[in-house]
């Protein structure tokens, strides 16, 4: 009887089997903030939906009056596990307690929960566990433990007095035993996800720790300690970039991009800026295409049911993932170091040493060729994942060339896969440098990204390559991938094209989406016409890189940007 013992959690790699797998999870968003919807007294309230009580600054008595309105009348536990299921998705994260501090659950050291403080009388955690055991979907929560807003002494609320306490007792009393009863009273749980580390140190994290050991095969994802202090202390299982997928993921990490729907986390009645169906999944296999998991959230509506909107998006996905399953669940991260225009890619080690290369084409060239850079070896066969038309694949200068049959008009993305005999060695790329040494980064190797109605465009073609339709800041995202031939400082400009005031940067991104090194320049007086700009220095390590540029416009400014250029400064050797 070695490892039968309960109290020691099953190594990770064990433990993370099937979240590797799963690659897609729903997120719920659901308390009394669900009410409201964003409005308070007849006003719009701005920021997230479920920050409403935060962002009104209502007092805490006078919140707690949602909860006799709380009336989930719709909730439909079973209906939401089937959804989820028909979605293609393998887990479920409901917010047993968000910020507001009311539990979905029956608790026994608060009473301001779902059973006992509203006449429902519903435990919506046991609701939601149940139904997902009855059709084997993993069953996962987020706590909010340290933000609580409404117990007294939860960090958080810095308007209503009466809700100021000691932070230790609140931990203690409320917090600890909250996540204990969680993991104590609904059979298996797989994930636990807290949220917004504040003050979390070491030893407080400690005593949450020590309730993990009831659930031995439980994730618990990197927001428990605070975020000065976690690397040092228990990364946790998964790294959680919020609402963004880090341009080249997380390496050596299991990680989750978790994303709203629209731009509330919380269901707010006047926010419809859905993303669409085609987005989503540019998301997902994008996600997958660097080995990660999608969270995609979900926010009910106060009476508990599911946007008509989400539903028939979520169909969608699951219906395009019911014929190219094979190409997401279970694969790993694409062999490529280079972002391609056409697509992503992902693929499959095989037990007899052969790899399914899978090319996720979201964007077919009009050639019908896609090229795979880098790539040398000679695919023993190729077809379409939906329709098993063959596709041809031969050796080329650059890599790998492959002709696409015409695209099928019925699927958002056409799905390739080429049988390798081994694993594909990906050739580095080569420094894209010119004649005196420089890095030159055209637009057309930048990896773009945004909204639907916001997404930045390259037009134009050599050196008159151009990125426009840079229009509302913070939402598009332009990155570059490229490689450093040899470390030291590089001096960054770029080849723009104006508007006043404008504030640009450039970021060097880290492994973990976080931001290394930033240049700034702010801009001229007018709008001009191209010229080069220098943004700044910055220390580059040799290898590969991922630099993001940006703005900070205060309204809609024009904005064109064509070459980065990055020239190595030559340093004074040490005396
Ligand atoms: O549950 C969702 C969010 O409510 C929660 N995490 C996701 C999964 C979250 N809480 N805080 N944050 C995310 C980030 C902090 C955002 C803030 Fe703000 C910026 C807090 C105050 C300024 C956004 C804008 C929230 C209030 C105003």
């Amino acid at each position: 009887m070695s490892d039968t013992n309960e109290k020691i959690p099953l190594n990770r790699d064990k433990r993370m089997a099937w979240w590797r797998e799963a690659r897609f999870g729903m997120f719920i968003h659901f308390g009394l903030f669900s009410i409201p919807a964003g409005e308070w007294k007849g006003r719009e309230i701005g920021s997230y939906s479920e920050w409403i009580m935060n962002k009104a600054e209502i007092p805490v008595a006078e919140y707690a009056l949602l909860a006799d309105g709380f009336d989930p009348r719709s909730f439909d536990a079973d209906a939401i596990v089937c959804l989820a299921r028909e979605a293609g998705m393998r887990y479920i994260v409901l917010t047993a307690k968000h910020h507001e501090g009311f539990a979905l659950f029956r608790s026994r050291v608060s009473a301001f929960n779902s059973v006992d403080a509203s006449p429902c009388a519903r435990d919506l955690v046991g609701e939601l566990a149940a139904a997902c055991a009855r059709v084997g979907i993993r069953f996962g929560l987020y706590y909010s433990h340290s933000q609580d807003w409404h117990h007294p002494g939860g960090a958080g609320n810095f308007w209503d007095p009466s809700q100021q306490g000691d932070y230790d007792a609140y931990l203690d009393t409320v917090a600890v035993p909250q996540v204990r009863e969680l993991l104590g009273n609904y059979g298996p749980v797989s994930v636990l996800w807290y949220d917004t580390p504040r003050f979390m140190t070491a030893e407080r994290a400690g005593r949450f720790q020590a309730v993990h050991a009831m659930q031995p095969e439980l994730i618990v994802n990197n927001r428990l300690v605070s975020f000065d202090t976690r690397a040092a202390v228990t990364p946790g299982d998964t790294e959680t970039p919020e609402n963004f997928i880090p341009a080249n993921g997380c390496p050596g990490r299991d990680w989750e991009s978790c994303m709203t729907f629209n731009d509330n986390w919380g269901y707010r009645k006047s926010d419809l800026n859905w993303k669409s169906t085609e987005t989503l999944l540019r998301n997902l296999v994008d996600i997958a295409s660097k080995g990660g998991n999608f969270l995609l959230n979900v926010g009910l509506r106060g009476d508990g049911s599911v946007p008509e909107e989400n539903a028939a998006s979520l169909r969608s996905i699951g219906d395009w993932l019911g014929r190219h399953g094979d190409s997401v669940y279970g694969t790993q991260a694409g062999p490529f170091t280079r972002r391609m225009e056409w697509g992503r890619a992902t693929q499959r080690l095989n037990p007899d040493g052969s790899v399914t290369l899978y090319l996720h084409v979201w964007q077919r060239p009009e050639t019908g060729v896609i090229s795979l850079p880098g790539l040398r070896l000679e695919p023993l066969s190729g077809r379409m994942l939906s329709t098993g038309i063959p596709v041809t694949a031969v050796l080329s200068e650059a890599g790998v060339d492959v002709v696409l049959p015409a695209k099928n008009g019925g699927e958002l993305i056409d799905v390739a896969v080429l049988e390798l005999p081994g694993i594909p060695e990906i050739e580095p790329d080569r420094p894209q440098l010119d004649e005196l040494g420089r890095i030159v980064l055209s637009p057309l190797d930048a990896e773009l990204s945004g909204p639907d109605d916001a997404k930045p465009v390259v037009t134009g073609v050599d050196g008159n390559a151009t990125i426009s339709n840079l229009t509302r800041s913070g939402e598009w995202r332009v990155i570059y991938n490229f490689e450093v031939p040899e470390g030291g400082l590089w001096l960054v400009s770029a080849e723009l094209a104006i508007g006043a005031y404008q504030r640009l940067s450039v970021s060097l991104l880290g492994p973990h989406g976080t931001t290394v090194t930033t240049a700034f320049n702010a801009s001229g007086e007018g709008m001009d016409d191209f010229s080069i700009k220098e943004l700044g220095v910055m220390r580059l390590h040799p290898g590969l890189q991922a630099l993001e540029f940006r703005s900070e416009m205060t309204d809609l400014r024009p904005l064109l940007a064509r070459r980065f250029i990055l020239t190595p400064i030559r340093e004074r050797p040490a005396s």
